[in-house]
């Protein structure tokens, strides 16, 4: 497969150049599998490692190639390995916060043009999980799209109820569909095109890898039965990009069990105990250290015992917890409409 049927296109042709790369070392990372990389391109589709110096160079998690990345290589042995020397800038991207002492991102997958965000119909409809997807996708730049699976389970009635709740909140199209009979299949099919990246977002067990057998015509990828409390398995665990006939690609994602929103005080206070401990003497109780008056904290700053920078550190990456803490309806609320809500933090991503 050449580049371009791979994705590759002006954006990052315009980056290729500005790298001074040429197409030959460029090759796109097709599955991650607990840090072992396979990379696709013309040259067909090899193992391929980071090296020592990218490593080193990163500064976090989120800056290791993912898969959907666009990358440059080196081949070796015959064009039969390659180590992988850098990673484009990412067109969009699908992350999500990981637990820990530090706020920090996981890398979902990159440059995907839509998300299907897939909830079954019978245990797994939950709005406001939804809701955090949709958050997510347009915190990267992501188109998203609603699929309800396992729709056989359910009457057409409930069907129409549950599609309403979700047009309640969200104008974007909603996909029906059964894995089972194969209703709602070619809405699906249609909706997937050549030279397009897509990824399936879901709980574990809501059927993700189940689509894309059907999609395929075999069982191809291991898919597993739910528990009757409707909790998954996890079955899938490498995320990869599958190519399908008509020339769209494809990427499944294990399940997730939470989005690993970690709340806004959580996430934070693990970060900045020195603020923590300031706070503790502002006035205000909820002080957010920015213009309050009788902050400890601006006032350490001034003292010179808190560096300007770590506040301002501190400063941001509250702001952008708190972009996550709101929920997708209160922000469509502040906007007249969702598009307007899309282009005005895409914009604000790239200032
Ligand atoms: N009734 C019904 N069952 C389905 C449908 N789609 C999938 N299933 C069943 O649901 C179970 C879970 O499906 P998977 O495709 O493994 O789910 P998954 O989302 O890939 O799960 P993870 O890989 O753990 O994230 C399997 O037993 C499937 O046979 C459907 O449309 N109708
Ligand atoms: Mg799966
Ligand atoms: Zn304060």
């Amino acid at each position: 497969m050449n580049l371009y049927e791979l994705g590759f296109d002006k954006w990052f042709e315009a980056h290729a150049a500005e790298l001074l790369l040429e197409n030959r070392g460029i090759a796109r990372i097709s599955a991650v599998d607990r840090g072992s990389y396979l990379i696709r391109s013309e040259t067909g589709e090899v193992p391929a490692a980071p090296t020592g110096a990218l490593s080193y160079q990163i500064e976090s998690p989120a800056d290791l190639p993912c898969v959907g990345d666009w990358v440059w290589v080196q081949y070796y042995d015959n064009d039969t390995a390659a180590v992988i020397h850098g990673v484009f800038p990412r067109k969009t991207f699908l992350r999500r916060k990981t637990a820990g002492a530090n706020v920090d991102f996981q890398m979902i997958a990159a440059n995907i043009d839509a998300a299907f965000i897939v909830q079954a119909c019978h245990f797994d409809f939950n709005p406001n999980r939804l809701d955090r997807y949709l958050v997510m996708a347009a915190d990267g730049g992501v188109e998203p799209i609603v699929m309800l699976t396992k729709i056989d389970l359910i009457s057409q009635d409930e069907l129409m109820q549950k599609v309403a709740i979700i047009n309640s909140a969200y104008k974007g199209r909603v996909l029906a569909v059964s894995s089972l009979t194969g209703s709602g299949f070619d809405e699906f099919q249609q909706t997937l095109c050549p030279r397009r990246t897509y990824c399936l977002l879901g709980s574990s067990g809501v059927g993700k890898t189940t689509l894309i057998n059907r999609l395929i015509g075999r069982e191809t990828f291991d898919t597993r039965p739910v528990s009757d409390t409707g909790e998954g398995t996890h079955t899938t665990s490498r995320r990869q990009i599958i190519v399908l006939r008509q020339g769209a690609m494809l990427i499944d994602t294990p399940g997730m069990r939470e989005l690993g929103l970690v709340g806004a005080d959580d996430g934070m206070n693990a970060g900045f105990e020195d603020i923590v401990r300031l706070s503790a003497k502002c006035r205000y109780a909820d002080c957010s250290h920015g213009h309050e008056p009788g902050c400890a904290v601006r006032a350490a700053v001034d003292r010179g015992e808190l560096s300007k920078d770590r506040h301002l550190n501190y400063l941001k990456l509250r702001k952008e917890s708190e972009y996550y803490e709101m929920s997708y309806i209160d922000r469509r609320k502040k906007d007249k409409t969702f598009g307007r809500f899309v282009k005005s933090f895409k914009k604000q991503i790239r200032e």
